[in-house]
Order: C-alpha cells, then sequence, then structure tokens
C-alpha cells in the first residue's frame, strides 16, 4: 500500500529517470546504432533503486500503469527533441507497454496524442509489447498495433519465443521488428538446441518481412553465431548497458 501511494508521487518527486539502452545492426562496415530502447528507473528515498520488475506489476494491479506510461512518453518524447536539436536523434525509441494496457481501446490514440502535444513525432518511437500480452486479447491487441502503425510508429514484438504466437497470429500483426527472448540466446553458441530455435526463428521472421534483434547478447561467441545467422539487430551488455541520457547523449554524439 505504502510503496503504492509513493509510486504515484514518485514522478512529480522527481523520482523516476528513462535509461536508455542501444540497439545495433550489424553491417560491413561497422556496427550502427537504430535505435534506443528506453527502460524506467526508480530511485526511491529509502529503498534505493527499485527494480521495474517489481514496480511495473504493482502499477498494473492498481491502476497507476496508465500515468507511468505517459510519464515515459512525456519524458522519451522531451529527451527525443533535444537530440533532434542536436541532430543525434537515434531513427528509433522504444517504449515498453505492459499487458494490461495492451487491452484498453483507446490506448494508440492516447499514445499519439501524448507524443505529438509533447511536440514530438510519431514515426520517432517504437512501440514494444511482449508476445504473450500480445496473445491475451488478440483482436484489441491488434486493434491497437494496426492504429498505432497507421500513425508511422515501429512496433517490436518483445521477448519472443515464450509465447506460443502462431504463424497465422504472427502474420496479421503489423510489426516490423521481432525480438528473440535472453532466455533462446544466453547459451549460445554451444547448445544445439537453441542454436536452432534461434535460426528457425530468424528465418520465420524474415519469411514474414520482419527483422530480427537479439536480446542479451553479451559474448563475442553470441555475437559472431547471430551475425552468421543473419540476425539483423543486436542489443545486450557486449554492445551497450542501459545509460542515462547523458550518458547515452555523449555515446550518439561520439557516433555522428
Ligand atoms: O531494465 P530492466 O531489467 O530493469 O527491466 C526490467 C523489466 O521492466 C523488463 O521486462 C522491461 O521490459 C520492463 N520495463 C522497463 N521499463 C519499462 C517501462 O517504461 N514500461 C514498462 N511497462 N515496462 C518496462
Ligand atoms: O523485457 P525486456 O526485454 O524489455 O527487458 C529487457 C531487460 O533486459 C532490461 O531490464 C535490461 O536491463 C536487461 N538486459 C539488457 N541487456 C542485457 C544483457 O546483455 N544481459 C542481461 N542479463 N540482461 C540484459
Ligand atoms: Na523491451
Ligand atoms: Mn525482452
Amino acid at each position: 500500500i505504502r510503496l503504492e501511494q509513493e509510486l504515484k508521487l514518485a514522478a512529480e518527486r522527481g523520482q523516476l529517470q528513462l535509461h536508455y539502452q542501444s540497439q545495433f545492426s550489424l553491417t560491413p562496415q561497422g556496427n550502427i546504432i537504430t535505435g534506443v530502447e528506453s527502460l524506467i528507473r526508480w530511485h526511491h528515498p529509502e529503498l534505493g533503486m527499485v527494480s521495474p520488475a517489481e514496480f511495473i506489476p504493482l502499477a498494473e494491479e492498481t491502476g497507476l500503469i496508465r500515468p507511468v506510461t505517459e510519464w515515459v512518453i512525456s519524458e522519451a518524447s522531451r529527451q527525443a527533441i533535444i537530440w533532434e536539436q542536436e541532430s543525434i536523434r537515434p531513427a528509433r525509441i522504444s517504449i515498453n507497454i505492459s499487458a494490461v494496457e495492451l487491452m484498453q481501446q483507446g490506448l494508440a490514440e492516447q499514445i499519439v496524442t501524448h507524443i505529438v502535444n509533447a511536440g514530438a513525432s510519431p514515426d520517432w518511437f517504437e512501440i514494444e509489447v511482449t508476445e504473450t500480452a500480445a496473445m491475451n486479447q488478440p483482436d484489441t491487441a491488434i486493434d491497437i498495433m494496426t492504429s498505432l502503425a497507421a500513425q508511422g510508429i515501429y512496433i517490436a514484438i518483445d521477448d519472443f519465443g515464450t509465447g506460443y504466437s502462431s504463424l497465422a497470429y504472427l502474420k496479421r500483426l503489423p510489426a516490423q521488428h521481432l525480438k528473440i527472448d535472453i532466455a533462446f540466446i544466453r547459451d549460445l553458441p554451444n547448445n544445439a538446441e537453441d542454436a536452432v530455435i534461434v535460426r528457425t526463428i530468424i528465418a520465420m521472421a524474415h519469411s514474414l518481412g520482419l527483422k530480427v534483434v537479439a536480446e542479451g547478447v553479451e559474448t563475442h561467441e553470441q555475437l559472431q553465431f547471430l551475425r552468421q545467422e543473419g540476425c539483423d539487430m543486436i542489443q545486450g551488455y557486449l554492445l551497450g548497458k542501459p545509460l542515462t541520457a547523458e550518458a547515452t547523449s555523449a555515446l550518439l554524439r561520439s557516433r555522428t
């Protein structure tokens, strides 16, 4: 209960922050930053860092998820405008949306309105939806994703491989990116089953016109395997940890 009250006030007390983790496209010329994923952080005065893995579920249960997401969108938009003015804005800034939100009609309109009111442009952003969330209420989820896509917002299917979506369902999703869950990346390249799964996901995604992002890449061996298998983009500690906005700006500056 207390944590819930505190979360309600966290934004106005300046305790929330966005960190950003880069996504890299593998090209012959080198690795290029194609996007950054925003990851929320809560600095609680007594508890220290509270992980979103803890407070996002709390926010979902208590209906606070909407104001939290609105804060994320406003903050990411504010940051995007700063990067745009400095000509270092990455092509996409990803925002995570939770399962509960994806069941709410009108979500797409709210997201777009929030971005536009903040002075940013919808096509600067990508919405990440987990495969499991997208499967909950498939028709509502597809409606929301279709409206987002119609406004130019990119769609990524997150944590892919842990849900049970069929090819028929995947085909209906207006997504551009599919993010392979970290669980399948962790034991690459030695785990033969994971190697087959990852190879199959990449082939399937490509046949549906989706680009593939591997999450949680921590070693050169994983990177080499993924490159060899035609994985399009890489995210993980090997190439970049989540960084503060300031450190992300410095990184983007050093790359342009
Ligand atoms: O970065 P980290 O490992 O702490 O993130 C933990 C979990 O919290 C991940 O599943 C991530 O998707 C989720 N998360 C991070 N930021 C946000 C956010 O702004 N909104 C939502 N809904 N989830 C987030
Ligand atoms: O659920 P989602 O995929 O959005 O969550 C991503 C989470 O994974 C974030 O909390 C982020 O901090 C974490 N993460 C990002 N890169 C790595 C990595 O290379 N290894 C591990 N273990 N976690 C990572
Ligand atoms: Na994500
Ligand atoms: Mn993920």
